[in-house]
């Protein structure tokens, strides 16, 4: 019974991502979408379009990004806002491979450069395993929204109720509506056992909260010199699909949630290739959070009418 459940099961998701693949390549016309200056601006102009569902009573997606430290978090937050400002963006902070800067949780908006900003915020944090203190504790306050904007983490102390600016009852809004595990390609098979355990531990947390969960591939120029040459063939090269089917297998994340960019880091000049990606991911991360969304907010709904039902045949 337990072995035809999980063939059932095999054969449900196969069939799910096999769709989902069809989807992109209709979408497309080719598995790889030609990152033209033409198509940059429709997937510009339908990411300033894609709002929260309606009835979940919020205005901005929460994208919460995490990962360890150097992965490239702040660096997706510059590269994936530069295409709204028409110029490479420096908003985040950014360190090096081996040193975090960010010590802060920050929630940032993307502006147009017409002034007006997308329906999201991209949530920065400290690297795991950087004495950071972002532990799975912390992670699970991020979760549910109590963390304040700005909170400077620290390994020494946890965040709790008695922290200045807790969110004590935080609202579906200020929740996290999608998580993004930040992992640099080109160290994936490096992840430390403490890290992989952390991270295990907040997509076993964000699964149980009904939170969806990303991962976003940074780095991949670094997986072969023909790959920085040529971003727009990402999706053709097999390093990259070896990567992602790698991570895929060891989160329990489907590929198709498995987003390979590349970040700016040494240009002068915005390159439609580049935030290209990073736009694609954006896109897909807000869809995913959009349809848990959806559920959240009908599970919300039943529990409220069922409370209400309890309510209404007591006092009756
Ligand atoms: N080659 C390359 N370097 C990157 C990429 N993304 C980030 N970096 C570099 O990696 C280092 C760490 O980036 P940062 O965004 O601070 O990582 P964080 O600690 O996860 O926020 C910096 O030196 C970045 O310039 C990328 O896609 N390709
Ligand atoms: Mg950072």
């Amino acid at each position: 019974m337990e072995a035809w459940l999980s063939r059932k099961w095999k054969c449900m998701l196969f069939s799910q991502i096999t769709l989902e693949n069809q989807r992109t390549r209709t979408e497309y016309g080719e598995k790889t979408p030609a990152l033209t200056d033409e198509y940059i601006s429709k997937l510009k102009e339908e990411l300033a379009s894609i709002t929260p569902p309606k009835g979940s009573g919020i205005t901005d997606f929460q994208l919460l990004l995490v990962g360890p430290v150097g992965a490239g978090k702040s660096s997706f937050i510059n590269t994936a806002m530069s295409p709204f400002a028409d110029r490479i963006m420096h908003k985040a902070a950014v360190g090096t491979s081996s040193q975090s800067v960010t010590r802060k949780y920050i929630t940032y908006p993307v502006r147009k450069s017409g002034g007006s900003c997308l329906n999201l915020r991209l949530c920065d944090t400290p690297g795991i395993g950087d004495h950071s203190g972002l532990d799975a504790l912390n992670i699970n306050f991020l979760l549910d929204g109590h963390v304040p904007s700005s909170f400077e983490f620290s390994c020494s102390r946890h965040i709790s109720a008695k922290t200045p600016g807790f969110v004590h009852r935080p609202s579906l809004a200020e929740e996290a509506h999608c998580v993004a595990i930040v992992l640099d390609s080109s160290t994936i098979n490096d992840l430390p056992a403490v890290t992989m355990t952390l991270l295990n531990d907040l997509k076993n947390l964000a699964l149980e909260k009904g939170i969806p969960l990303a991962i976003i591939m940074t780095k991949i120029d670094k997986l072969h010199e023909e790959i920085a040459e040529n971003l727009a063939d990402v999706f053709k090269r097999p390093e990259v699909k070896t990567a992602v089917d790698q991570v895929s297998e060891a989160f329990g994340i489907p590929p198709n949630h498995v987003f390979p960019v590349k970040n700016y880091h040494s240009e002068m000049e915005t390159e439609i290739a580049v935030h290209g990606l990073a736009l694609l991911a954006l896109r897909k991360m807000l869809f995913i959070a959009s349809d848990a969304l959806e559920e959240r907010t009908s599970a919300n709904e039943e529990r409220q009418g069922s409370t209400a039902d309890v309510t209404e045949s007591d006092t009756a």
